[in-house]
């Protein structure tokens, strides 16, 4: 089974003025995901933004971008529904109309460095019954250990389908779990034997704890989103050259990288 890699070109926070490659209009995130594609990924997260940079769950700006992408390859789409913290609850959840491959449900709500990250029980109830009526796999963002107890609370209740759980172990979010190898190893043993899963390592131990992910039998996701450095005091000129990164490191350790049809047969996807 080959390494799925998801580019995160663009999340809620960081802006231009942190790292001025990062994407944060249609066009600009199309051809982003473009280049991921062509380097070796098989999905897109993504976060979309306003004429203003600000992050938005508008569904014309997401409806665009993805359409975009579409006429520049076939990579599988993951919407987020994270969106961006200023955004109402109800309107991160509309995002899903557009019927993506795949979304994230965020299970709980926590800090998250500066704000707060609003995923209260009902609304993430509501969220995961829509994605599941939809079709729509969730990929389950962990970024504290009773995160994956409420999502197998989730799937004990019906919310959420029970073979092959999607997980990312979000590690390095301040108000979430520390970035550390004994966190990964951890949490990467409590998962479901069947669970699919790859590490979030967000800011400088992301390289460290992806190499150390895809040893453990991990996916592996990069981009802007996670990181905006190459390493230290080098800004990465977008997320390209972290993605070749990751495909470098994938054939270094003698793994291969699955394509968009393996990954899409490997997460059991409806469409
Ligand atoms: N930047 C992520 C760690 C999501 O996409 O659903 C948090 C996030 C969640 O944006
Ligand atoms: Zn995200």
């Amino acid at each position: 089974m080959g390494v799925i890699l998801t580019v995160a070109p663009v999340g809620p926070i960081a802006s231009k003025t942190d790292n001025p490659h990062l994407p944060t209009q249609p066009e600009e995130i199309a051809e982003e995901v473009a280049k991921a594609f062509e380097a070796g990924a098989a999905v897109a997260h993504l976060h979309f933004r306003g004429l203003n940079d600000q992050p938005t769950a508008d569904l014309g700006i997401a409806a665009h971008t993805i359409e975009l992408i579409r006429e520049r390859c076939p990579i599988l789409i993951q919407v987020s529904t994270g969106v961006g913290f200023s955004v109402p609850f109800a309107d991160r959840m509309s995002i899903i109309e557009l019927q993506p491959s795949m979304a994230t449900l965020n299970p709980c709500t926590m800090s998250f460095g500066s704000g707060v990250f609003e995923n209260p029980p009902e609304g993430v109830r509501r969220l995961a019954h829509r994605m599941r009526e939809l079709g729509i796999k969730p990929e389950l963002e962990i970024y504290d250990s009773g995160h994956l107890d409420e999502c197998l609370r989730l799937r004990d209740e019906g919310f959420i389908a029970p073979e092959k759980m999607q997980f990312s172990l979000v590690l390095g979010v301040r108000g979430g779990m520390a970035a550390t190898p004994e966190n990964l190893v951890t949490m990467a043993s409590r998962l479901p034997e069947d669970a699919i899963w790859q590490v979030v390592a967000v800011g400088k131990e992301n390289l460290r704890l992806t190499a150390m992910a895809l040893t453990l039998g991990g996916n592996a996701r990069a981009g802007l989103e996670d990181t905006l450095y190459l390493r230290r005091g080098e800004l990465s000129k977008g997320s390209t050259p972290l993605v070749e990164r990751v495909v470098h490191l994938v054939s270094d350790l003698d793994l291969s990288l699955a394509t968009v049809a393996e990954a899409a047969e490997t997460l059991n996807l409806e469409s």
